[in-house]
């Protein structure tokens, strides 16, 4: 079967990689602190843990080995990025995406932090998403979790 591969939620503690894995999957709940690498269908979450800390890149990269598509998630609301030059780059044939979230909090800034993410090295295509904005969401759907998802929720 082809499908759209796996995909990896890479970012700082609190950047939102668990609300939207559960948004992009309909998942109701509230997200709670990651302690662990987590599987929702085809997508993977991280702990922020695991990018904040370096001497945790060994297990962040040993995971990102078997993706597709690598997913840098970053607050529309911090001006800083800890992303190392070259840290996501380390597998040759990956798609880089980056995700801007909790862009409905007043403080955001998105395109300051589209260019913060551009300078930081992420090349490929950068999503901006909220808890009220359906349609942001449904375009990450598309690209991550591929069309067939979009036409299971349809039938639902
Ligand atoms: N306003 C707003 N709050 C958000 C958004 N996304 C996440 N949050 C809140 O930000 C906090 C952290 O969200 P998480 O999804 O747990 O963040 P995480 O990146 O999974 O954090 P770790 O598991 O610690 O790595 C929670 O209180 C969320 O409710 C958003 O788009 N808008
Ligand atoms: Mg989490």
């Amino acid at each position: 079967m082809s499908g759209p591969g796996q995909f990896m939620l890479i970012g700082e503690i609190e950047a939102g990689k668990t609300t939207l894995i559960n948004a992009l999957f309909g998942k109701d709940e509230t997200a709670r602190k990651t302690q662990a690498i987590e599987y929702e269908g085809n997508g993977m979450d991280t702990p922020g843990e695991y990018f904040s800390h370096p001497r945790m890149y060994s297990a962040l990269l040993c995971s990102a080995q078997a993706m597709s598509t690598l997913v840098y998630v970053h607050p529309a609301d911090r001006h800083t990025c800890r992303l190392p030059p070259g840290l996501l780059d380390v597998y040759a044939g990956k798609s880089i995406i980056g995700v801007i979230t909790k862009t409905d909090l007043p403080e955001a800034q998105p395109d300051a932090v589209e260019a913060l993410l551009r300078a930081h090295g992420i090349q490929g295509p950068i999503y901006r998403v909220s808890p009220n904005d359906p349609a942001a969401l449904q375009s990450l759907k598309a690209v991550l979790l591929g069309v067939d998802a979009t036409a299971k929720e349809c039938l639902s």
